[in-house]
Protein backbone atom coordinates (compact mmCIF):
# COMPACT_ATOMS: atom_id res chain seq x y z
CA UNK A 1 0.00 0.00 0.00
CA UNK A 2 2.87 2.10 0.42
CA UNK A 3 5.29 1.95 -2.70
CA UNK A 4 7.42 4.77 -2.08
CA UNK A 5 8.83 7.00 0.92
CA UNK A 6 10.50 10.42 1.16
CA UNK A 7 13.04 10.31 4.06
CA UNK A 8 12.62 13.73 5.31
CA UNK A 9 15.79 13.49 7.30
CA UNK A 10 19.46 12.76 7.17
CA UNK A 11 22.57 11.51 8.63
CA UNK A 12 22.21 8.14 10.35
CA UNK A 13 18.17 8.37 10.35
CA UNK A 14 18.07 8.53 6.54
CA UNK A 15 20.42 5.74 6.01
CA UNK A 16 18.21 3.44 8.83
CA UNK A 17 14.80 4.40 7.11
CA UNK A 18 16.27 3.72 3.33
CA UNK A 19 17.48 0.23 4.75
CA UNK A 20 14.06 -0.51 6.26
CA UNK A 21 12.36 0.75 3.07
CA UNK A 22 15.01 -1.74 1.08
CA UNK A 23 13.97 -4.67 3.61
CA UNK A 24 9.93 -3.92 2.94
CA UNK A 25 10.38 -3.61 -1.28
CA UNK A 26 9.44 0.09 -0.81
CA UNK A 27 11.22 2.45 -3.20
CA UNK A 28 12.94 5.86 -1.60
CA UNK A 29 13.32 9.30 -2.12
CA UNK A 30 16.72 10.79 -0.49
CA UNK A 31 15.90 14.58 0.34
CA UNK A 32 19.05 16.68 1.06
CA UNK A 33 20.41 20.27 1.50
CA UNK A 34 23.17 21.80 -0.82
CA UNK A 35 26.26 20.40 1.48
CA UNK A 36 24.45 16.48 1.79
CA UNK A 37 24.63 15.60 -1.76
CA UNK A 38 27.74 13.05 -0.79
CA UNK A 39 25.25 11.42 2.44
CA UNK A 40 25.31 7.36 2.31
CA UNK A 41 21.81 7.29 2.07
CA UNK A 42 21.94 10.30 -1.13
CA UNK A 43 23.86 7.73 -2.75
CA UNK A 44 21.86 4.68 -2.15
CA UNK A 45 18.38 6.18 -2.48
CA UNK A 46 16.36 5.34 -5.54
CA UNK A 47 15.54 8.92 -6.17
CA UNK A 48 16.76 12.38 -4.75
CA UNK A 49 15.65 15.68 -4.75
CA UNK A 50 17.91 18.81 -3.45
CA UNK A 51 15.67 20.74 -1.08
CA UNK A 52 17.57 24.08 -0.61
CA UNK A 53 20.58 25.31 0.88
CA UNK A 54 22.62 24.13 4.00
CA UNK A 55 20.69 26.23 6.40
CA UNK A 56 18.46 23.64 8.39
CA UNK A 57 15.40 26.11 8.20
CA UNK A 58 15.94 26.58 4.59
CA UNK A 59 15.76 22.93 3.71
CA UNK A 60 15.13 20.09 6.16
CA UNK A 61 12.76 22.16 7.73
CA UNK A 62 11.33 23.70 4.72
CA UNK A 63 7.56 22.29 4.54
CA UNK A 64 7.06 23.26 1.20
CA UNK A 65 10.13 22.16 -0.01
CA UNK A 66 9.67 18.21 1.39
CA UNK A 67 6.08 18.12 0.05
CA UNK A 68 6.64 19.21 -3.33
CA UNK A 69 9.79 16.77 -3.15
CA UNK A 70 6.92 14.21 -2.42
CA UNK A 71 4.67 15.74 -5.07
CA UNK A 72 7.09 15.23 -7.85
CA UNK A 73 8.27 12.19 -7.21
CA UNK A 74 4.88 10.42 -6.68
CA UNK A 75 4.89 9.54 -3.15
CA UNK A 76 2.95 7.47 -1.14
CA UNK A 77 4.34 8.65 2.19
CA UNK A 78 7.01 10.61 4.25
CA UNK A 79 8.80 9.43 6.75
CA UNK A 80 10.58 12.33 9.47
CA UNK A 81 13.21 10.57 11.03
CA UNK A 82 13.85 12.54 14.46
CA UNK A 83 14.63 15.89 15.27
CA UNK A 84 13.52 18.40 12.48
CA UNK A 85 9.72 17.92 11.83
CA UNK A 86 8.96 14.91 13.04
CA UNK A 87 7.12 16.10 16.00
CA UNK A 88 5.90 19.12 14.27
CA UNK A 89 1.79 18.65 14.50
CA UNK A 90 1.37 21.71 11.61
CA UNK A 91 3.52 19.42 9.52
CA UNK A 92 1.98 16.25 9.91
CA UNK A 93 -1.34 17.83 9.32
CA UNK A 94 0.08 19.79 6.18
CA UNK A 95 1.09 16.25 4.67
CA UNK A 96 -1.74 14.57 5.13
CA UNK A 97 -3.96 17.15 3.83
CA UNK A 98 -1.74 17.05 0.76
CA UNK A 99 -1.98 13.64 0.38
CA UNK A 100 0.60 11.91 1.65
CA UNK A 101 0.88 9.41 4.80
CA UNK A 102 2.97 11.07 7.47
CA UNK A 103 4.54 7.66 9.13
CA UNK A 104 4.02 8.39 12.98
CA UNK A 105 0.95 9.34 15.34
CA UNK A 106 -1.98 11.87 13.98
CA UNK A 107 -1.68 15.65 14.11
CA UNK A 108 -3.76 15.63 16.81
CA UNK A 109 -1.73 13.73 19.18
CA UNK A 110 1.58 15.06 18.06
CA UNK A 111 -0.48 18.33 19.30
CA UNK A 112 -1.41 16.74 22.49
CA UNK A 113 1.96 15.43 23.88
CA UNK A 114 3.83 18.98 22.85
CA UNK A 115 1.80 20.40 25.30
CA UNK A 116 3.19 18.89 27.99
CA UNK A 117 0.41 20.04 30.48
CA UNK A 118 -2.24 18.23 28.50
CA UNK A 119 0.21 15.07 27.82
CA UNK A 120 -0.08 14.76 31.54
CA UNK A 121 -3.57 15.29 32.27
CA UNK A 122 -4.22 12.64 29.26
CA UNK A 123 -1.33 10.14 30.89
CA UNK A 124 -3.23 10.83 34.48
CA UNK A 125 -6.53 9.88 33.38
CA UNK A 126 -5.07 6.67 31.90
CA UNK A 127 -3.66 5.80 34.60
CA UNK A 128 -0.07 6.51 33.99
CA UNK A 129 1.64 7.59 37.47
CA UNK A 130 2.47 11.37 37.27
CA UNK A 131 5.08 13.91 39.39
CA UNK A 132 2.65 15.27 42.46
CA UNK A 133 2.23 18.59 41.06
CA UNK A 134 -0.26 21.04 39.46
CA UNK A 135 -2.66 18.87 37.79
CA UNK A 136 -3.13 21.64 35.08
CA UNK A 137 -1.65 25.02 34.32
CA UNK A 138 -0.28 27.43 37.24
CA UNK A 139 -2.59 30.66 37.27
CA UNK A 140 -2.11 34.30 37.93
CA UNK A 141 -2.82 34.03 41.70
CA UNK A 142 -0.04 33.57 44.69
CA UNK A 143 -1.27 32.88 47.78
CA UNK A 144 -2.61 29.77 45.26
CA UNK A 145 0.39 29.31 43.98
CA UNK A 146 2.27 29.18 47.88
CA UNK A 147 0.05 27.11 48.95
CA UNK A 148 -0.10 24.73 46.15
CA UNK A 149 3.91 24.40 46.13
CA UNK A 150 3.64 23.84 50.32
CA UNK A 151 1.10 21.03 49.92
CA UNK A 152 3.32 19.63 47.38
CA UNK A 153 6.51 20.32 49.46
CA UNK A 154 9.85 21.84 48.48
CA UNK A 155 11.68 21.30 46.41
CA UNK A 156 9.79 21.63 43.53
CA UNK A 157 9.91 22.54 40.25
CA UNK A 158 8.57 24.96 37.31
CA UNK A 159 8.17 24.25 33.82
CA UNK A 160 7.01 25.31 30.76
CA UNK A 161 4.21 23.76 29.00
CA UNK A 162 5.73 24.00 26.07
CA UNK A 163 8.89 22.75 26.82
CA UNK A 164 10.27 19.58 27.14
CA UNK A 165 13.58 18.15 26.47
CA UNK A 166 15.22 20.47 29.29
CA UNK A 167 13.99 23.45 28.06
CA UNK A 168 12.28 25.98 30.02
CA UNK A 169 12.87 24.49 33.52
CA UNK A 170 13.06 26.05 37.03
CA UNK A 171 14.01 24.40 40.20
CA UNK A 172 12.74 26.20 43.51
CA UNK A 173 14.08 25.36 46.60
CA UNK A 174 12.22 27.48 48.97
CA UNK A 175 9.27 29.76 49.18
CA UNK A 176 11.03 32.83 48.97
CA UNK A 177 12.33 32.26 45.60
CA UNK A 178 8.98 30.71 44.25
CA UNK A 179 7.07 33.42 42.95
CA UNK A 180 10.34 35.29 41.13
CA UNK A 181 10.48 31.40 39.28
CA UNK A 182 7.03 31.42 38.27
CA UNK A 183 7.46 35.15 36.87
CA UNK A 184 11.07 34.26 34.73
CA UNK A 185 9.66 30.68 33.95
CA UNK A 186 5.99 32.02 32.56
CA UNK A 187 8.07 35.19 30.78
CA UNK A 188 11.07 32.80 29.16
CA UNK A 189 8.01 30.11 27.99
CA UNK A 190 6.60 33.12 26.22
CA UNK A 191 10.09 33.88 24.36
CA UNK A 192 10.84 30.46 23.91
CA UNK A 193 7.82 28.92 22.86
CA UNK A 194 5.11 31.55 22.38
CA UNK A 195 3.00 30.18 25.25
CA UNK A 196 2.81 30.76 28.70
CA UNK A 197 1.42 28.20 30.25
CA UNK A 198 3.65 26.20 33.07
CA UNK A 199 3.15 23.67 35.32
CA UNK A 200 4.74 22.99 38.98
CA UNK A 201 5.80 19.66 39.57
CA UNK A 202 7.38 18.02 42.94
CA UNK A 203 11.56 18.14 42.16
CA UNK A 204 12.88 14.62 42.15
CA UNK A 205 16.59 15.43 43.16
CA UNK A 206 18.27 12.05 42.19
CA UNK A 207 16.01 9.78 39.65
CA UNK A 208 16.85 7.45 36.71
CA UNK A 209 16.05 8.81 33.37
CA UNK A 210 13.62 5.20 32.03
CA UNK A 211 11.92 5.05 29.03
CA UNK A 212 8.96 2.97 27.56
CA UNK A 213 8.93 2.23 24.21
CA UNK A 214 5.39 0.83 22.28
CA UNK A 215 3.88 0.62 19.16
CA UNK A 216 0.30 1.14 18.76
CA UNK A 217 -1.51 0.21 15.18
CA UNK A 218 -4.67 1.48 13.62
CA UNK A 219 -7.24 -1.13 14.59
CA UNK A 220 -6.72 -0.66 18.63
CA UNK A 221 -3.43 -3.07 19.54
CA UNK A 222 -0.88 -1.88 21.40
CA UNK A 223 1.74 -3.61 22.88
CA UNK A 224 5.58 -2.46 24.84
CA UNK A 225 8.95 -3.41 24.22
CA UNK A 226 10.31 -3.21 27.38
CA UNK A 227 12.16 0.00 28.70
CA UNK A 228 15.97 1.84 27.84
CA UNK A 229 17.89 3.60 30.97
CA UNK A 230 18.80 6.62 29.40
CA UNK A 231 20.19 8.32 32.20
CA UNK A 232 23.88 8.75 31.29
CA UNK A 233 23.23 12.46 29.85
CA UNK A 234 25.32 16.09 30.02
CA UNK A 235 23.13 18.86 29.60
CA UNK A 236 20.14 17.38 28.51
CA UNK A 237 22.47 15.23 25.75
CA UNK A 238 22.39 11.48 26.08
CA UNK A 239 25.17 9.67 26.07
CA UNK A 240 24.89 6.07 26.55
CA UNK A 241 22.14 3.94 26.72
CA UNK A 242 20.84 0.45 27.31
CA UNK A 243 18.40 -1.86 27.54
CA UNK A 244 17.01 -3.46 29.83
CA UNK A 245 17.44 -0.71 32.56
CA UNK A 246 19.46 -2.55 35.44
CA UNK A 247 18.09 -3.75 38.16
CA UNK A 248 14.43 -3.24 36.77
CA UNK A 249 12.74 -6.95 37.62
CA UNK A 250 10.45 -8.54 35.20
CA UNK A 251 7.30 -7.83 37.08
CA UNK A 252 7.89 -4.04 37.25
CA UNK A 253 8.41 -4.06 33.27
CA UNK A 254 5.39 -5.97 33.01
CA UNK A 255 3.59 -3.72 35.16
CA UNK A 256 4.67 -0.57 34.00
CA UNK A 257 5.02 -1.54 30.04
CA UNK A 258 0.86 -2.47 30.47
CA UNK A 259 0.35 0.27 31.91
CA UNK A 260 2.07 2.37 29.24
CA UNK A 261 1.00 -0.10 26.08
CA UNK A 262 -2.48 0.12 27.82
CA UNK A 263 -2.73 3.91 28.01
CA UNK A 264 -1.77 3.98 24.19
CA UNK A 265 -5.13 2.48 23.55
CA UNK A 266 -7.03 4.88 25.71
CA UNK A 267 -5.61 7.61 23.49
CA UNK A 268 -6.09 6.20 20.33
CA UNK A 269 -2.34 6.73 19.78
CA UNK A 270 -0.66 4.96 16.50
CA UNK A 271 2.74 4.31 15.52
CA UNK A 272 6.06 3.92 17.44
CA UNK A 273 6.23 5.98 21.12
CA UNK A 274 7.95 6.37 23.86
CA UNK A 275 7.09 7.00 27.49
CA UNK A 276 9.67 9.13 29.47
CA UNK A 277 9.65 8.41 33.23
CA UNK A 278 11.23 9.41 36.10
CA UNK A 279 12.36 6.79 38.23
CA UNK A 280 13.35 6.83 41.85
CA UNK A 281 13.19 5.01 45.35
CA UNK A 282 11.13 2.03 43.30
CA UNK A 283 8.86 4.29 41.52
CA UNK A 284 8.04 5.57 38.14
CA UNK A 285 6.66 9.08 37.43
CA UNK A 286 5.95 9.72 34.12
CA UNK A 287 7.00 13.42 32.49
CA UNK A 288 6.62 13.07 28.63
CA UNK A 289 5.34 11.05 25.62
CA UNK A 290 8.22 11.38 22.32
CA UNK A 291 5.50 10.73 19.43
CA UNK A 292 8.81 9.80 17.01
CA UNK A 293 11.31 7.29 16.21
CA UNK A 294 14.53 7.70 19.07
CA UNK A 295 18.05 7.78 18.53
CA UNK A 296 18.21 5.16 21.00
CA UNK A 297 15.73 2.77 19.59
CA UNK A 298 18.31 -0.12 18.38
CA UNK A 299 19.25 -0.99 21.59
CA UNK A 300 15.58 -2.19 22.13
CA UNK A 301 15.60 -3.90 18.62
CA UNK A 302 18.29 -5.68 19.84
CA UNK A 303 16.93 -7.41 23.19
CA UNK A 304 13.44 -7.99 21.14
CA UNK A 305 14.42 -8.75 17.63
CA UNK A 306 12.35 -6.34 16.22
CA UNK A 307 12.29 -3.65 13.09
CA UNK A 308 11.05 -0.92 15.19
CA UNK A 309 10.81 1.16 11.30
CA UNK A 310 9.60 -1.52 9.23
CA UNK A 311 6.70 -1.53 12.37
CA UNK A 312 6.32 2.15 11.99
CA UNK A 313 6.05 1.99 8.11
CA UNK A 314 3.51 -1.17 8.65
CA UNK A 315 1.52 0.75 10.68
CA UNK A 316 1.30 3.64 8.52
CA UNK A 317 0.01 1.78 5.88
CA UNK A 318 -3.01 0.42 8.32
CA UNK A 319 -1.38 -3.16 8.52
CA UNK A 320 -2.12 -4.61 11.75
CA UNK A 321 1.43 -5.02 14.17
CA UNK A 322 2.93 -7.51 13.24
CA UNK A 323 4.15 -9.09 16.76
CA UNK A 324 1.87 -9.93 19.68
CA UNK A 325 2.95 -9.18 23.13
CA UNK A 326 3.68 -12.73 24.12
CA UNK A 327 5.70 -12.72 20.84
CA UNK A 328 7.88 -10.00 22.90
CA UNK A 329 10.91 -11.24 24.52
CA UNK A 330 13.84 -9.94 26.03
CA UNK A 331 16.89 -11.63 25.67
CA UNK A 332 20.33 -10.89 26.88
CA UNK A 333 21.68 -6.83 26.79
CA UNK A 334 22.07 -3.95 24.56
CA UNK A 335 24.14 -1.05 24.98
CA UNK A 336 24.42 2.20 22.81
CA UNK A 337 27.56 4.52 22.60
CA UNK A 338 27.21 7.98 20.51
CA UNK A 339 29.66 8.99 18.56
CA UNK A 340 29.93 12.55 18.33
CA UNK A 341 32.45 14.90 16.03
CA UNK A 342 32.89 16.79 18.82
CA UNK A 343 36.16 18.39 20.97
CA UNK A 344 36.62 16.36 24.10
CA UNK A 345 37.31 19.25 26.89
CA UNK A 346 34.75 21.41 25.64
CA UNK A 347 31.99 19.34 23.99
CA UNK A 348 31.90 22.04 20.91
CA UNK A 349 31.02 20.39 17.44
CA UNK A 350 34.08 19.57 15.66
CA UNK A 351 33.35 19.22 11.69
CA UNK A 352 35.56 18.43 9.02
CA UNK A 353 36.90 15.33 6.87
CA UNK A 354 36.93 12.02 7.80
CA UNK A 355 40.35 11.40 6.43
CA UNK A 356 40.64 7.43 7.85
CA UNK A 357 37.56 5.37 8.96
CA UNK A 358 37.47 1.46 10.06
CA UNK A 359 34.34 0.21 11.66
CA UNK A 360 34.17 -2.34 14.26
CA UNK A 361 33.04 -5.69 14.24
CA UNK A 362 32.44 -9.02 15.51
CA UNK A 363 29.95 -11.02 17.23
CA UNK A 364 27.18 -8.68 18.83
CA UNK A 365 28.24 -5.27 16.89
CA UNK A 366 26.10 -3.26 15.38
CA UNK A 367 27.05 0.51 13.82
CA UNK A 368 24.73 2.63 12.83
CA UNK A 369 26.58 5.28 11.21
CA UNK A 370 26.32 7.29 7.59
CA UNK A 371 29.94 7.84 8.24
CA UNK A 372 32.73 6.42 5.39
CA UNK A 373 36.57 7.50 4.74
CA UNK A 374 36.25 10.87 2.96
CA UNK A 375 33.02 11.85 3.96
CA UNK A 376 32.77 15.70 5.45
CA UNK A 377 31.07 16.03 8.39
CA UNK A 378 29.29 19.97 7.72
CA UNK A 379 28.92 22.33 10.54
CA UNK A 380 25.83 22.82 10.40
CA UNK A 381 23.61 19.93 12.13
CA UNK A 382 24.04 17.78 15.10
CA UNK A 383 27.12 16.23 15.76
CA UNK A 384 26.09 12.75 16.19
CA UNK A 385 28.41 10.56 13.23
CA UNK A 386 27.87 7.15 14.22
CA UNK A 387 26.06 4.70 17.10
CA UNK A 388 27.96 2.32 18.49
CA UNK A 389 25.27 -1.33 19.69
CA UNK A 390 26.10 -3.96 20.92
CA UNK A 391 24.58 -6.90 21.94
CA UNK A 392 25.62 -9.16 24.73
CA UNK A 393 23.33 -12.29 26.65
CA UNK A 394 24.78 -10.35 29.82
CA UNK A 395 25.26 -6.74 30.76
CA UNK A 396 28.64 -7.49 31.73
CA UNK A 397 29.09 -9.06 27.88
CA UNK A 398 27.87 -6.48 26.68
CA UNK A 399 30.53 -4.12 28.72
CA UNK A 400 33.19 -6.39 26.83
CA UNK A 401 32.31 -5.73 23.52
CA UNK A 402 31.85 -2.25 23.68
CA UNK A 403 35.25 -1.77 25.20
CA UNK A 404 36.27 -4.17 22.42
CA UNK A 405 34.85 -2.42 19.69
CA UNK A 406 35.70 1.11 21.58
CA UNK A 407 39.03 0.29 20.94
CA UNK A 408 38.64 -1.11 17.65
CA UNK A 409 36.98 1.68 15.83
CA UNK A 410 39.27 4.36 13.68
CA UNK A 411 37.74 7.33 13.00
CA UNK A 412 40.57 10.29 11.82
CA UNK A 413 40.83 13.82 10.87
CA UNK A 414 38.24 15.09 13.02
CA UNK A 415 37.88 14.94 16.77
CA UNK A 416 35.11 12.41 18.50
CA UNK A 417 34.05 11.32 22.25
CA UNK A 418 35.29 8.12 21.68
CA UNK A 419 38.00 8.47 24.19
CA UNK A 420 34.61 9.94 26.53
CA UNK A 421 33.06 6.54 25.59
CA UNK A 422 35.78 4.67 27.12
CA UNK A 423 36.00 6.10 30.12
CA UNK A 424 32.17 5.80 31.29
CA UNK A 425 32.50 1.92 29.93
CA UNK A 426 35.46 1.66 32.30
CA UNK A 427 33.90 3.42 35.40
CA UNK A 428 33.29 1.14 38.26
CA UNK A 429 29.67 2.93 39.36
CA UNK A 430 28.26 2.29 35.63
CA UNK A 431 29.63 -1.19 35.52
CA UNK A 432 27.83 -1.45 39.04
CA UNK A 433 24.74 -0.38 36.97
CA UNK A 434 21.70 2.33 37.93
CA UNK A 435 24.00 5.29 38.24
CA UNK A 436 21.16 8.65 37.81
CA UNK A 437 20.89 11.30 35.52
CA UNK A 438 23.67 13.50 37.29
CA UNK A 439 26.26 11.28 37.56
CA UNK A 440 27.83 11.69 34.40
CA UNK A 441 27.95 15.67 35.00
CA UNK A 442 29.15 15.08 38.49
CA UNK A 443 32.06 12.64 37.16
CA UNK A 444 33.21 15.36 34.64
CA UNK A 445 33.22 17.86 37.06
CA UNK A 446 30.47 20.28 36.08
C1 LIG B 1 12.31 16.72 36.21
C2 LIG B 1 13.44 16.49 37.02
C3 LIG B 1 13.23 16.34 38.38
N1 LIG B 1 11.98 16.43 38.88
N2 LIG B 1 11.10 16.80 36.76
C4 LIG B 1 14.67 17.42 32.15
C5 LIG B 1 14.26 17.16 30.76
C6 LIG B 1 12.80 17.04 30.76
N3 LIG B 1 12.42 16.00 29.88
C7 LIG B 1 12.44 16.75 32.17
N4 LIG B 1 13.61 16.96 32.95
C8 LIG B 1 13.62 16.80 34.29
N5 LIG B 1 12.41 16.85 34.89
C9 LIG B 1 10.95 16.65 38.06
N6 LIG B 1 9.71 16.73 38.58
C10 LIG B 1 14.70 16.41 36.40
C11 LIG B 1 14.79 16.57 35.03
C12 LIG B 1 16.11 16.44 34.48
C13 LIG B 1 16.41 15.37 33.62
C14 LIG B 1 15.48 14.42 33.24
C15 LIG B 1 15.80 13.40 32.39
C16 LIG B 1 17.09 13.28 31.89
C17 LIG B 1 18.03 14.21 32.25
C18 LIG B 1 17.71 15.26 33.11
C19 LIG B 1 18.68 16.18 33.46
C20 LIG B 1 18.36 17.21 34.30
C21 LIG B 1 17.07 17.34 34.80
Amino acid sequence: MIDKIVIANRGEIALRVLRACQELGIKTVAVHSDVDRDLKHVLLADETVCIGPASSLESYLNEPALISAAEITDATAIHPGYGFLSENADFAERVERSGFIFIGPTADTIRLMGDKVSAIKAMKEAGVPCVPGSDGPLGDDDATNLRLAQQIGYPIIIKASGGGGGRGMREVHSEAHLLNAIALTRSESKTLFKNDMIYMEKFLEDPRHIEFQVLADQHGNAIHLGERDCSMQRRHQKVLEEAPAPGITPELRERMGKICADACVRIGYRGAGTFEFLYQDGEFYFIEMNTRIQVEHPVTEQITDTDLVAEQIRIAAGEPLSIKQEDVVINGHAIECRINAEDAKTFMPSPGTITHYHAPGGAGIRVDSHIYSGYRVPPNYDSLIAKLIVYGKTRESAIARMKTALNEIGIEGIKTNVALQQDIIGDANFQSGGTNIHYLEKKLGL
